[in-house]
């Protein structure tokens, strides 16, 4: 298993390097952006590298040639492509770009040199203010330097220490992106500056497949296919990561939780229902307050002087239950599980549709067990994952060892025998299963040390579905305690596990995973009868009636249009299937049964039709319509 993603797209794709739309208009810079990124990065470049840079040079010509008065900041490669931050006369749209490219092109074929030199200091300070060029000046202002590099290659002079090609002729095939908003030094206070962002491939075909990707990427992007198939939406009036909820979108959700709490009644987990709000203190107890507090939400006060919290997790709620009662060893694992909702302040540059939000319902669970217990409840929990992304159908998933950083101690609990424990007890259950893992320093919860399962965007991004965690930590601070076979009081082990991970996130998920097109049982819609003129309308009527019997979500077309365009609109809507039904149907009491894929099946006997389908649906089969069952 890997984690490069089931899309073939290749770990360079990666969000914060972003070559697809976004919601935001303006991006953050996560990686080597800023300025300073960008002057000590010339030794790193890879070759491709050192063409997509030289191609960010030639964009800045011929935007220079197009746009006189252009100021420039910072034009580094990245990941996939490159940008420019540039100051212009006005806005740029997307019609400006065929231009720029065509002027870029002409500079490629003219096959300039890149001529390299090192001015003085004093000569470069002068040559940037002269030209009205105070992005350069401030970069400069800031080199220690007794020299600069400088390059130039035809018309254009830019501040820079390479390494570029030698030629602009060995660029190789470009294209422009797309324009956003980037504040000069990402910072907020400063001036707004564009971004034009491109893409530079060594051959035309190269440049052709990495479009392909990314056109492949948008079509099952969630934020895309959750509109079109109206499961979710976003309000400004609600606020930015508040995600809501559509019928149908909840459908898909309620299915899940059903499937999943009854997957954990089954495993004995008690569920139970806690408020979405918590006096601070109780955060201030439980550590988050001191190393969780940039994602939590600013108290609240009230007129008695109480502080309240919306709480960014649900142990703090956990754990009171467990206090509930003086407990045994007898009572011991004790699982309490809920689809818990909670409140992260993330950052806003952050969110991203349903897979990071502000708003969102872990299902989770913590259990409470003795030392002993730790290891094989462990294990059970990472069985229980595994049985649930086999239901899923998910092939590309990796497991990521989250370890603390050892030198925040702003981050982690500053507690060594504790780390060292907890780490050692993960790295056991790890080696008793079996499992290839990575190792993420710095991801481990402020609490102890995490077992992450990672599965791949469609953007590429690396992200966390299901966690499981082990805990010495707030146990010890909210005192935890149960009485064990010597009569003593003896503290307990807490496991935090998130099998779906929250329901936004796994929601996005499932959708970019199977493309919106769901498995039977989790369709919105699973059915959809298409009569094909109103006189075959009770007979359309009878055929929804018998398959709602059978537990199923069907809906009738009984709108005025032509059949094509019927079935047309119900494979946009990635219905499983399609069942049309006329004069012949309805007198062998059939279905025409046609399958979103547009496979097209044929007349079966509806008891047959009903009989399938319920199976499929029932025993969440990932299969659309089995080979063995053909028409009649
Ligand atoms: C598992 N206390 C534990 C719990 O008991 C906990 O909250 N762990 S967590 O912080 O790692 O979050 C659990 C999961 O929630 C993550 O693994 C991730 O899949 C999901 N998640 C975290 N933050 C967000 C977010 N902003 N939007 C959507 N999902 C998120
Ligand atoms: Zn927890």
């Amino acid at each position: 298993m890997s984690a490069a993603g089931p899309y073939g797209i290749p770990p360079g794709l990666k969000a914060g390097k972003p070559t697809i739309p976004r919601h935001h208009h303006y991006e953050r810079d996560h990686t080597m952006s800023s300025v300073e990124a960008e002057l000590n990065q010339s030794v790193a470049y890879t070759p491709l590298q050192r063409m997509r840079h030289s191609a960010a040079h030639v964009m800045a010509e011929a935007v220079q040639d197009l746009f006189p008065g252009a100021r420039f900041a910072i034009g580094p490669a990245i990941e996939d492509g490159f940008y420019y931050d540039m100051e212009l006369p006005r806005a740029l749209t997307p019609d400006d770009l065929p231009a720029i490219e065509e002027r870029m092109r002409a500079s490629i074929q003219a096959d300039h040199p890149f001529v390299r030199s090192k001015w003085p200091h004093d000569k470069a300070l002068a040559y940037f203010r002269e030209h009205d060029q105070p992005y350069k000046v401030e970069i400069i202002e800031n080199l220690p330097d007794a020299e600069v590099g400088i390059y130039q290659q035809g018309p254009f002079l830019d501040l820079c220490r390479g390494p570029h090609v030698e030629r602009t002729g060995q660029i190789g095939p470009v294209k422009l992106m797309r324009v956003a908003g980037a504040y000069w030094r990402g910072d907020e206070k400063r001036p707004m500056l564009q971004r034009l962002y491109g893409t530079a491939w060594p051959t035309q075909e190269e440049l052709d497949a990495y479009l392909e990707r990314l056109e492949e990427a948008r079509r099952r992007d969630h934020r895309r296919i959750g509109k079109d198939l109206d499961l979710f939406m976003v309000s400004d009036e609600i606020g930015a990561g508040l995600p809501l909820w559509l019928p149908k979108g909840a459908t898909v959700r309620r299915l899940l939780e059903d499937y999943i709490v009854g997957v954990e009644r089954a495993q004995g987990y008690q569920h139970v229902y806690t408020p979405h709000l918590a006096k601070l203190d109780l955060y201030k107890t439980s550590g988050h307050w001191d190393h969780y507090h940039d994602s939590m939400y600013p108290p609240m006060e009230m007129e008695s002087g109480e502080e309240l919290v919306l709480r960014p997790m649900n142990c703090p709620h956990h754990i009171q239950i467990y206090k509930q009662k003086m407990r045994s060893y007898r009572d011991l694992p004790i699982r309490i599980a809920e689809l818990g909702t909670m409140y992260r302040l993330e950052k806003s540059g952050e969110l991203a549709g349903l897979s990071r939000v502000r708003a969102m319902t872990l299902n989770d669970a913590h259990i409470f067990c003795t030392p002993e217990q730790m290891l094989p409840e462990f294990i059970r929990v990472v069985r229980l994952i595994q049985e649930v992304y086999r239901v899923m159908g998910f092939e590309h998933y990796s497991y990521r060892l989250s370890l603390r950083d050892p030198n925040d101690k702003v981050k982690f609990v500053d507690n060594e025998a504790m780390w060292q424990q907890s780490e050692a007890a993960l790295r056991q259950a790890l080696d008793q299963l079996g499992l290839d893992y990575s190792i993420g320093v710095g991801d481990a919860a402020f609490y102890g040390p995490k077992l992450d399962v990672q599965v791949a965007n469609v953007l590429g991004k690396d992200e966390t579905i299901s966690t499981v965690q082990i805990d010495f930590t707030l146990p010890e601070r909210f005192n935890l305690e149960y009485i064990a076979e010597d009569g003593q009081a003896h503290r307990p082990v807490m496991i935090h596990r998130g099998v779906l991970s929250t329901m936004e996130r796994f929601m996005a998920f499932l959708i970019e995973n199977y493309a919106g097109n769901f498995p039977v049982w989790l369709a919105p819609v699973q059915a959809v009868v298409i009569p094909i003129a109103d006189r075959h309308l009770d007979y359309a009527g009878q055929v929804a009636d018998a398959l709602r019997a059978a537990g199923l979500r069907v809906e009738v077309d009984s709108r005025a249009e032509r059949m094509n365009a019927k079935v047309r609109d119900a494979q946009l809507q990635k219905i499983p299937y399609m069942l049309v039904v006329g004069d012949k149907e309805a007198a062998s009491q059939a279905v025409s049964l046609r399958l979103r894929t547009n496979e097209n099946i044929g007349a079966v006997p509806l008891a047959e039709f009903v009989a399938v389908a319920k199976r499929l649906n029932d025993e969440r089969d990932q299969e659309l319509w089995p080979a063995s069952v053909a028409a009649q």
